[in-house]
């Protein structure tokens, strides 16, 4: 496979103008006449027309209405013989046909349930019709879809509807038409098509700032009671983007659409958002809290994208995290102003934090990092990344403490002013932000601080106090260092901005002269506090800051005071993390260790008590302090990883817990469960969240006592819970806990919700994802691969199954005798037969493998070798794997 570079990066050759696309639908063939106007771009040297193509059948090319000649060449339509720049623009037609019923990598067009449904982002638009496409090439677009009346009674594309109607003629006699009109340019990968037996939940809004427009959720005939949530969630998404960013809503309709198939979560394409069902569809029966806050989220995301992405788009693919970091800032920006109390934004804030250090560092720090603007890819499909996305975001944000709330939101509409309609980059966007505030730190440290996108690796920062009682003078050393990644071996220092303050006597916060913000620029500061009575204790990284490793020593009392006192409750939540993980860390390292030891002192189990049995904390912050630290975050912290061990020692600990804190536990469920209206709000689903650990607690310690009382509740819970949230953690508490009802409540819960494809997947993760014992979970992962209701060609159902197992239990999956490796191997060499987007992701599993002890070491790296062995594997697949074998 070619890598492709960022630094090759030319503007095309050719500009299109207007589209004007006309689709007869049919599964088995579908026609696509695709008539374009292009013209020369009078920038870049004379050159031939190569336009893009994949799987498609070619069937006629004419040149301003005559034939002409052409040939095909890796794929692309090269035409030579075209009018010269003088000659003005020309017209281009191009008849293709498609299979989207053979469709099964899902990109481009393709039939699911019975629907046509399009995926274009980032390089589906090749398999509709040859075209230029890449992201700097916009034009408008008109669209006509033709299809059966009664199987497709719903055709949708991007922009207004214009006319629509039956289609005369023989042979049409129950076909019929739309025309749609996108009033917007656009790049290819945000053009859309829906056709199907489809129906929507309707919104009429009169915005603040625009005029009126019409809001639509499709969905499948069944389903429009599930579609409320969403609804509510693209109201306060129109709502918000005015108000905080003064951006309206510039469409007339705004349609989202569910589809049960999707490679990934949802697509932003220009008024027609096409939507993964899991991020859509929520009634309390169905749907967790958590289901409900993704959606919200989600929504917001994709309807973010209308501005930051759509309106200015990437100039290339390497670009990629000018949209994607922006709009993930946006979306967790508008979940956090979403909330109504401060706590509630601070745990939205630290359930941020938690995905980026458990997926986004490991992929920092293994085979696959790469900087938030990469260098060179092979797959562009591989680089929708955690680092793209989630430490992208984590730039922005640096760029909002650096300039302030409105300093950034000034910075945002000059970008805008700037490069409204125009496709960008990321220099493009942090220039916008520091033009806009000329005096800030920002604007004065630019070219250092976009190291941030150049430069792969999460820095360390190392922080040292030293303490002159005498002088009463706290002197505090920050180191800063950066690890090397793949291709990039000396790492300059970063812009780290450090929010920080001091704890003084009583753990009460000190006023200091210091600023609460400091910037490190050089790998070494100081910075001294004087006048103290004491030695304080730093609360360092508040907030977490920068998307840094923090290093710095703190004595379990400094831990124990910051726990307790801390003002900012980021760093109360870290206190608690970083006491669980030194005692997992020094238990792990414990060659003697043996299941079921106890790993937890009393001065922790204390500290844990009292969060819990705090009477001024939030449900939602005790839950997140009491959950222990992952068993794939304490494996990146150590450079040898026995996850077998980890898995024990982690057991050990939730088993410790559960039966130390078993009578408030007690406390806790009562105090917490409650049977009132179901509401997903942070308040409420914090609460659920806590009575589902208590009980998940309770039966963990009913485990070792031999209690029946609390399994016995669990499953009464299970079967009268008034929504899916505490039917769903009563039913993982007795999965989790091993216990005999584990069978009946998952039956009765298949049984229940045979129909619900979403519940379903519940079930198969729930199962694939259950604490393993003896070995126990590799035997039903593939005992569920083979239930009717298992389909591998769904890419939600295997995520549920194959994705639960390898990527999200470490301790199931990491066998001594290897199995699980084998199980793997032959799973995405399956998978990238059918869809080697999905079959990608999966091969990420191994990504860490050089950190394993031995068996697991040599075993993975046999698994690995034996895929890329496959002569016929996708370049996505490949690209993976040889990275990971480098
Ligand atoms: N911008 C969207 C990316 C996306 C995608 C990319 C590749 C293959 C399939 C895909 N589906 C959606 C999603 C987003 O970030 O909003
Ligand atoms: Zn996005």
């Amino acid at each position: 496979p070619v890598a492709i570079h960022r630094g090759d990066y030319q503007a095309p050759a050719f500009w299109i103008d207007t589209v004007d696309l006309c689709f007869d639908l049919d599964p088995a063939k579908t026609r696509v006449l695709n008539k374009m106007v292009l013209r020369r771009n009078p920038d870049v040297p004379a050159q031939p027309l190569r336009l893009d193509g994949e799987e498609l059948n070619l069937a006629r090319v004419l040149v301003n209405g005559q034939g002409t000649s052409f040939r095909i060449e890796g794929g692309q339509l090269v035409l030579e013989n075209l009018p010269a720049a003088e000659e003005g623009a020309f017209a281009l037609e191009i008849f293709t046909t498609c299979a989207p019923a053979k469709n099964t990598k899902l990109m481009g067009l393709y039939v699911s349930n019975g629907s046509f449904f399009t995926q274009c982002e980032a390089e589906g638009f090749r398999r509709i019709t040859y075209f230029l496409d890449r992201p700097d090439v916009m034009a408008s677009y008109t669209v006509t879809l033709r299809a059966d009346k009664t199987l497709y009674p719903v055709l949708l594309s991007n922009g207004n509807l214009v006319e629509h109607g039956p289609l005369g003629g023989e042979g049409n006699e129950n076909r019929h038409y739309a025309k749609w009109v996108d009033p917007h340019k656009k790049p290819s990968y945000l053009f859309a098509l829906v056709a199907g037996k489809l129906v929507a939940r309707e919104q009429r809004i009169r915005s603040r700032l625009g005029g009126d427009h019409l809001l639509q959720v499709y969905v499948r005939p069944g389903d429009l009671d599930k579609t409320e949530h969403a609804m509510q969630s693209l109201m306060a998404s129109v709502a918000w983007d005015e108000a905080r960013f003064s951006l309206p809503l510039d469409l007339e309709r705004f349609m989202i659409v569910a589809t049960s198939d999707f490679n990934m979560g949802a697509m932003e394409n220009k008024g027609l958002n096409i939507f993964n069902t899991k991020y859509v569809l929520a009634n309390q029966a169905t749907a967790t809290d958590v289901d409900f806050a993704n959606i919200e989220s989600v929504v917001g995301h994709e309807y973010f994208h209308n501005w930051t992405g759509n309106r200015v788009t990437c100039r290339d693919w390497f670009q990629l995290s000018l949209k994607e970091g922006l709009t993930v800032f946006r979306d967790q920006e508008f979940s956090q102003d979403l909330c109504a109390e401060p706590s509630a934004r601070a745990v939205k804030r630290i359930e941020d934090v938690r995905v980026l250090r458990t997926a986004q560092f490991p992929e920092d720090a293994g085979p696959m990092a790469h900087p938030v603007r990469p260098d060179s890819y092979v797959e562009i499909n591989n680089f929708y990344t955690v680092t793209v996305y989630e430490k992208g975001a984590e730039v922005v944000r640096m760029m909002q403490t650096l300039v302030g709330r409105d300093g950034f939101a000034a910075g945002m509409k000059l970008y805008f002013e700037r490069h409204d309609g125009q496709a960008v980059t990321c220099d493009d966007f942090a220039q916008a932000i520091a033009d806009a505030n000329p005096g800030s730190e920002l604007a004065r440290l630019l070219p250092q601080f976009k190291r941030w996108y150049s430069q792969a690796g999460t820095p360390r920062v190392h922080a040292a106090g030293q303490w002159d009682a005498a002088a009463g003078r706290y002197t505090l050393t920050l180191t800063q260092s950066c690890a090397p990644t793949p291709g990039q071996v000396l790492k300059e220092p970063f812009v780290i901005p450090v929010a920080l303050g001091l704890l003084g006597e009583g753990a009460q916060e000190l006023a200091t002269q210091q600023p609460a913000l400091f910037v490190m620029t050089e790998a070494q500061h100081q910075i001294v506090f004087e006048g103290l009575a004491a030695e304080p204790v730093p609360s360092l990284l508040r907030g977490f800051s920068a998307p840094v490793i923090l290093d710095i020593d703190y004595s379990d009392a400094q831990l124990l005071a910051l726990l307790a006192h801390d003002s900012d409750p980021f760093n109360r939540w870290e206190a608690g993390q970083r006491l669980a993980l030194r005692r997992a860390l020094k238990a792990i390292a414990d060659d003697g260790f043996a299941a079921g030891q106890p790993v937890l002192d009393a001065a922790f189990v204390g500290a844990m008590r009292e969060v819990l049995r705090h009477p001024q904390l939030d449900a939602a912050f005790k839950e997140l302090v009491l959950t222990l630290p992952s068993e794939t975050y304490l494996a990146e912290q150590l450079d040898v990883v026995d996850p077998q061990r980890i898995h024990a020692v982690r057991e050990a600990m939730r088993a410790q817990l559960a039966e130390a804190l078993f009578e408030d536990w007690q406390w806790a469920y009562e105090e917490h469960r409650d049977n009132g209206a179901y509401q997903p709000d942070p308040r409420s689903s914090g609460r659920r969240a806590l009575a589902g650990l208590a009980l998940a607690q309770l039966c963990l310690a009913a485990r070792a006592s031999g209690d029946t009382v609390w399994p016995g509740k669990a499953y009464q819970r299970f079967k009268d819970a008034g929504n899916m949230t505490d039917r769903f953690n009563a039913l993982s508490a007795l999965v989790a806990s091993a216990h005999e009802l584990a069978a009946p409540a998952l039956q009765r819960f298949h049984a229940l919700f045979k129909d619900e494809a979403l519940v379903l997947d519940k079930w198969f993760a729930l199962q694939a994802g259950s604490p393993d014992r003896n070995g126990n979970v590799l035997p039903a992962v593939k005992q569920l691969m083979k239930h009717a209701d298992f389909n591998l060609r769904n890419p939600n159902r295997a995520r549920s199954v194959i994705f639960s197992y390898c990527s999200a239990n470490p301790g199931g999956f990491h066998r001594a005798d290897a199995a699980g490796y084998v199980f793997w191997a032959d799973r995405v060499i399956e998978l990238d037969g059918i869809n080697p987007q999905v079959a990608a992701r999966l091969a990420r599993a191994l990504d860490r493998w050089k950190k394993l002890a031995e068996p697991y070491r040599t075993a993975a790296r046999e698994a690995l070798a034996r895929v890329a062995a496959k002569a016929d594997l996708s370049n996505d697949v490949r690209e993976v794997v040889n990275r990971a074998l480098d």
